[in-house]
């Protein structure tokens, strides 16, 4: 595939190596393009159209929403209802799976969001983007429950998030790599600009909060000194360190010159899992992350083989350059 080639374009031949394809996957790829588009345009207008600031109601998390948490989820949820290629649909601003209207059309996929990651960040005009997970349907279930949810990270159809940044950028792997595709606004396309991402193998730049560390369990704390002790360290080099939080931009920045990102589990988050979603963070990034050559994990197990208990499920997460995930793997087996 050229650079420069539309993400449109892009679909249609992925489609075409896929034998007995029907173009629904396709249809479904591009509702999800569209959505994106509308929110990188709210997103990017800001109190021009006064959509910053909070909207004063609470999520199932218990977080206080941003309007554009609302928003956002309003726009990706309606795109997808009305394009007729899932059976159901489930998101972070929602408490329960949304079950369509009885007269709209059922597809055969799911689809599971986190329409605005890092919203945290929106009033300060910091980098966040939306994140999606495709799962295959039951077949001949008109509507699916959160059990039909309930599928680990290696059944997913296919990833990706879009990142909401100085560039608009569309990231997505349907299990065969990872591409990344840049939205030229004056053209109203994305633009293949990030093909075959891969996240080098080996880093010296982590990204916790460090204001957890008191938190933290004894393998990270190591892992962690071990980094900042640098060249005399244990680990004998200098470590940078980043922290946005938002889980977007980081793992954005991982794909793109490698790096380890950290939301451990840790005493103040244990009794919840985590702090983190399976299903719609977590999962999917764990997809994109090994599909361009990286390793993601809870400290103990691989993310993508954990089997779900609850749609809103929390873990912690360890992901990014393979070579530095394995160290700190070893760290926790230590
Ligand atoms: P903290 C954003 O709310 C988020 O879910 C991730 O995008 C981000 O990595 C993390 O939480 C930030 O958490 O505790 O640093 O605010």
């Amino acid at each position: 595939m050229q650079l420069g080639t539309s993400l449109t374009h892009f679909l249609i031949e992925n489609q075409r190596t896929h034998a007995g394809a029907t173009g629904d996957f396709t249809l479904l790829m591009n509702d999800i393009v569209s959505a994106c588009k509308v929110i990188s345009s709210y997103v990017n207008k800001g109190n021009l159209i006064g959509v910053l600031g909070s909207a004063e109601t609470e999520n199932v998390q218990g977080e206080t929403q941003k309007k554009l948490d609302i928003i956002t989820n309003d726009v990706f949820t309606n795109t997808l209802m009305r394009g007729g290629q899932v059976a159901a649909l489930a998101s972070e601003e929602m408490d329960e799976v949304y079950n369509l209207p009885a007269t709209a059309r059922r597809g055969k996929y799911l689809c599971v969001y986190d329409p605005l990651d890092g919203s945290s960040n929106i009033d300060v005009n910091v980098t966040v983007g939306t994140i999606f997970s495709i799962l295959r349907a039951p077949e001949g279930v008109a509507n699916p429950t959160e059990q039909d949810f309930l599928q680990a990270g290696t059944e997913q159809v296919a990833a990706g998030y879009c990142i909401y940044g100085p560039s608009t950028i569309m990231i997505l792997t349907t299990g065969n790599g990872v591409n990344g595709f840049t939205l030229d606004k004056d053209v109203g396309e994305f633009m293949l600009t990030h093909p075959n991402i891969t996240i080098p193998a080996d880093t010296a730049e982590f990204a916790i909060n460090m204001s957890n560390q008191r938190f933290w369990e004894a393998p990270v704390q190591k892992y962690v000194a071990d980094c900042i002790a640098g060249e005399t360290g244990p680990l004998g080099k200098r470590y940078n360190m980043r922290w946005v939080a938002s889980m977007v931009a980081e793992v954005h920045r991982i794909l793109t010159r490698g790096g380890i990102f950290m939301y451990p589990i840790d005493s103040k988050t244990r009794d919840k899992g985590g702090k983190l979603r399976l299903m719609y963070e977590a999962n999917p990034m764990s997809m994109i992350v090994e599909q361009a050559g990286g390793m993601s994990i809870t400290g103990y197990e691989r993310i993508m083989e954990m089997a779900p208990t609850k749609l809103h499920q929390r873990v912690p997460v360890i992901l990014g350059s393979k070579n530095e995930v394995q160290k700190v793997w070893d760290y926790h087996k230590g």
